[in-house]
């Protein structure tokens, strides 16, 4: 059976707000390290500059690339309130990129998020879930990012987002100045996680007392990549009829693959294993949207940025088309 062609539309949202960047307490003395931080930004354009469209249509899809969403500090948007810093520039980021994710989507053609921090999640998934009700939800991740503006310890929207989606959890939270308009859209029975090896305490009662479906690298080295995710799609789709949102957060990988990221955390998965959950993903025929965060390429140096910027592309290509791509060593790349 050939598969039917892929039409895939593809969004920057270059979202920065949703992680660590001015030190509420003394704003200014990390000033010189805003920049650094800030750099996720950079990620969509780094990896449209490594020819993402075009290897997605070497492979056979068609592409639409829908540009950068432009977004706006919205003014004296400052840290920490109700536990969240930047919450009114973080929600009203994400409301632009749930109208787009939903519009592409309406448009019959899959959807490609370039993030950006992983707050990007909160429109994405949301959009995905106002066009199709019946999705499921697989977060690749270091971290589970479901603290609540009341848990979390650092009041970034990044490790956050899950809690604003799981309709279990919500009642928990304090309605946040900007962030109203998100609407809890999916069951907890219908999310899974890859990849976790840091979980903070409260999360990890999260996850216990939902029994949210996760399997952490502990797991993964027991059970092998394939039985994890397998395992996972079983759980959150068992009648492999829903819609799948892969949320890929790139800090999943070790970061002597992927160093160009925000928050690294030891002991991640190899390039297989996440070439694996990708293959795996794709051979559902079901993936609608699938969002790439946390890649950012001035926190290391330009010749490892580019490679994992690299890694990435290849990722996205085996998520979307299946087909596995190599790129020439680092030596022979242009830039
Ligand atoms: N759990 C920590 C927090 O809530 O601040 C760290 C979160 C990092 C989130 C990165 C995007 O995955
Ligand atoms: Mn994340
Ligand atoms: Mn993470
Ligand atoms: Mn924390």
């Amino acid at each position: 059976r050939r598969p039917p062609t892929q039409n895939i539309g593809i969004i920057g949202a270059p979202l920065v707000y949703g992680q660590p960047s001015i030190d509420p307490i003394f704003p200014f003395s990390q000033l010189n390290l805003l920049q650094p931080l800030q750099g996720a930004c950079a990620a969509p354009d780094l990896l449209r500059g490594l020819r993402l469209a075009e290897v997605l249509k070497s492979k056979g899809a068609n592409v639409k690339d829908y540009g950068n969403l432009e977004f706006r500090a919205v003014p004296n948007d400052f840290a920490v309130v109700l536990g969240c810093n930047y919450a009114r520039t973080v929600g009203r980021a994400n409301k632009q990129i749930q109208d787009e994710v939903s519009n592409i989507l309406k448009n019959g053609e899959s959807v490609l998020v370039l993030g950006g921090d992983h707050s990007v999640g909160l429109g994405s998934v949301s959009g995905h879930a106002k066009i199709r009700q019946d999705m499921a939800l697989l977060w690749v991740d270091a971290h589970p990012d479901i603290n609540t503006p009341l848990t979390s310890t650092s009041g970034n929207l990044h490790g956050m987002p899950v809690s604003f989606l799981v309709k279990e959890l919500p009642h928990l939270s304090p309605r946040v100045p900007g962030l109203e308009w998100v609407e809890p859209c999916i069951s907890s029975r219908n999310i899974a996680y890859i990849g976790l090896r840091s979980v903070d305490l409260q999360e990890k009662m999260f996850l216990r007392t939902l029994g949210i479906c996760n399997f952490t690298m502990e797991d993964i080295k027991e059970l092998g990549i394939d039985t994890a995710v397998t395992n996972a799609l079983d759980r959150i789709d068992p009648e492999g009829k829903r819609s799948i949102h892969l949320s890929f957060d790139v800090d999943a990988l070790d970061p002597l693959i992927i160093p160009a990221t925000g928050t690294p955390v030891p002991n991640g998965l190899d390039f297989r294993q996440a070439l694996t959950i990708a293959r795996i993903v794709y051979n559902t025929r079901r993936m609608s949207v699938m969002d790439v965060v946390e890649l950012n390429p001035l926190l290391s140096t330009p010749s490892a940025a580019i490679r994992s910027a690299q890694v990435t592309v290849e990722i996205i290509a085996r998520a979307f088309t299946g087909k596995r791509m190599r790129y020439p060593s680092i030596r022979d790349v242009d830039i």
